[in-house]
């Protein structure tokens, strides 16, 4: 019988601890079928934020190191710098990336620090039970903003794909989304085209998918997709940002 569907490689054959319907398994494979299609598994280096993915050191079946909160880049940045023929990715939450990490990722993309990041939006905390995080949407209802984001009182969400791309150091940055199979796709594109770069030694590359978090935003995983895209997709427009190969920025 012909295959019509293989395991990744790049993943390691064991189950994971994310809620039913998270996205944050598919996007672990897009991460792992891109590696796996560029040849560079053994030569890759992840490091894991602290987070639901905090586990990611389990399931990927490269080198993997795990960083204090927020601390990712900056680790990710020593691992590159003392072995600059690997692929180096950090793989971070809203709550890790654009939180306690604000200064890391804005100064390893300032510094063109030649990694990849994977930046995935769910605009909440999820492993601390769902607090409100710098990308919750306005209005949007938080163990910690129980009447709604109100952006008077606790400001505006951050768009961190448009804030990174106009530092001069990130060379590639594009906002994807993991609601449709469509879109999926080309996510999965995004993410490979950012290693490709990486892996060209063009410098920091960036990746925000948006996902969903049903156990905290207290949806079904169906009723999920549908609020990020009648709500995120809106906030945070998908597409490039910023591509020095196409000479464009948006
Ligand atoms: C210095 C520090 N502050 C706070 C925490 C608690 N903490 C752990 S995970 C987390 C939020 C993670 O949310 P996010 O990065 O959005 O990832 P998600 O779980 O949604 O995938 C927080 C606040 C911590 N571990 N260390
Ligand atoms: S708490 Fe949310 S982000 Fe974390 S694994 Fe569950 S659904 Fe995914």
């Amino acid at each position: 019988m012909a295959v019509v569907f293989e395991p990744t490689k790049g993943l390691l054959d064991v189950p994971t601890h994310y809620c039913p319907g998270c996205t944050h398994g598919i996007i672990h494979r897009l991460v792992a079928e891109s590696l796996e299609e560029l040849g560079v598994i053994d030569k890759t280096i992840g490091v894991a934020p602290v987070g639901c993915s905090v586990l990611a050191y389990n399931y990927f079946a490269c080198d993997m190191h795990e960083a204090a909160h927020g601390r990712a880049p900056a680790v990710a940045t020593g691992i590159k710098r003392s072995l600059p023929d690997s692929v180096v990715f950090t793989y971070q939450g809203d709550g890790d990336l654009a939180a306690i990490g604000t200064a890391e990722i804005v100064h390893a993309a300032a510094r063109g620090e030649k990694i990849t990041t994977i930046f995935v939006n769910n605009c909440i905390y999820g492993m601390t039970g769902g607090q409100m995080a710098p990308t919750t949407l306005p209005g949007q209802v938080t163990e910690t903003s129980p009447y709604g984001r109100d952006v008077k009182l606790q400001g505006h969400p951050i768009r961190v794909s448009e804030m990174l791309s106009t530092l001069d150091g990130a060379v590639y940055v594009e906002r994807v989304s993991v609601d449709s199979v469509a879109n999926v796709l080309k996510a999965k594109k995004a993410i490979k085209k950012a290693f490709e770069l990486q892996i060209e030694g063009k410098g920091f590359t960036f990746v925000e998918v948006l996902s969903i978090c049903p156990t905290n935003w207290g949806l079904s995983p169906r009723e999920s997709i549908k609020w990020l895209q009648d709500n995120m997709i809106p906030y945070y427009p998908l597409g490039v940002k910023k591509d020095i190969t196409q000479q464009e920025v948006k």
